[in-house]
């Protein structure tokens, strides 16, 4: 079947979600049994999630603003989002099992813009902990225990009601038992913005998290944000949020907000964040984030 009989079944829709105060809204084409037809594996998708229907890959697909397609298979329910296609040739083939969604263009709220760059920067795409057990953070590298979380979860520490951000979601992240662990994220800028701009000096960073800890204790988290050039070379400063500790939080448990803005250093090509959760006390690292945000503009 030819790539244009093909679209002859396009779907379009609108998906929308609010979380609190934040109203994200995409207009999205499906394509029903396609794929893209790549020429290169840069076509490979830069997120894979198992996922319960549909509906939940294209919520995927709204949180991250890069997301400019997504595959669903019906058989494995696997979620494949992608950014720039530069391997995909332009036309689609045939394949029974899969569902393609395709995000028109100009029609994302935010805008870019406006968007963040971290992916799962909130921690509320995939599973998180409702027990006591270890549950790696969805899309980010990690080294040791930290584990993706709900609120309210008696194994951890973070309660709704506790001091933090209105628009907190279901799940943060936390360091549970190792004494120091990590989570990171490399993500390339130019697959939306042009290398020219960044040269020229002309795209500012707008980075922040709410981080915090439990009660009295100065267990604590870092988060950090590294530039790097197109030969993996650190260009500039890094910029690093936290630690809060139990001082800075009254000896509350709670999360607080800390920003720092900037300017993306000449050269600069990808940017690096990195989260470090360090235990103090006890034998649970309480070590809390949420809600990692880098704006460029
Ligand atoms: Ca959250
Ligand atoms: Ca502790």
């Amino acid at each position: 079947m030819s790539a244009s009989k093909l679209f002859l079944f396009v779907i379009f829709l609108m998906v929308k979600q609010t979380i609190s105060q934040d109203i994200r809204a995409v207009d999205i084409s499906i394509v029903n049994g396609t794929q893209f037809h790549c020429a290169t594996t840069t076509c490979l998708p830069f997120s894979k999630n198992v996922v319960l229907d549909i509906f939940n890959c294209q919520i995927n697909c709204l949180a991250v603003f890069q997301c400019q397609a997504a595959r669903f298979n019906q058989v494995t329910q696997e979620c494949a989002l992608f950014g720039v296609l530069y391997g995909f040739n332009g036309t689609m083939v045939s394949d029974i099992n899969s569902i393609t969604l395709i995000v028109s263009t100009g029609m994302r709220t935010p805008s870019e813009s406006e968007s963040n760059w971290i992916v799962n920067g909130d921690a509320e795409i995939g599973p998180c902990n409702t027990m006591n057990n270890v549950l790696h953070p969805t899309d980010w590298n990690y080294s040791g225990a930290v584990t993706q979380v709900t609120y309210n979860n008696p194994a951890a520490n973070q309660k709704t009601t506790d001091p933090g951000p209105s628009n907190r979601g279901r799940c943060h992240f936390y360091g549970q038992t190792s004494a120091v662990t990590t989570m990171w994220q490399v993500i390339d800028m130019t697959t939306a913005i042009n290398p020219a701009q960044l040269d020229n000096q002309t795209i500012e960073f707008d980075f922040s998290a709410w981080i915090g800890g439990y009660m009295d204790q100065d267990d604590n988290a870092r988060v950090s944000l590294t530039f790097v050039n197109q030969a993996n070379q650190t260009v500039g400063n890094t910029t690093t949020l936290g630690p809060v500790l139990a001082a800075d939080r009254a000896g509350i448990t709670s999360l607080l907000y800390r920003q720092i803005t900037g300017q993306v250093p000449v050269g600069a090509r990808s940017f690096k964040v990195s989260v470090t959760m360090t235990r103090v006390n006890g034998t649970t690292n309480d070590g809390d984030v949420d809600n990692i945000v880098l704006r460029l503009y």
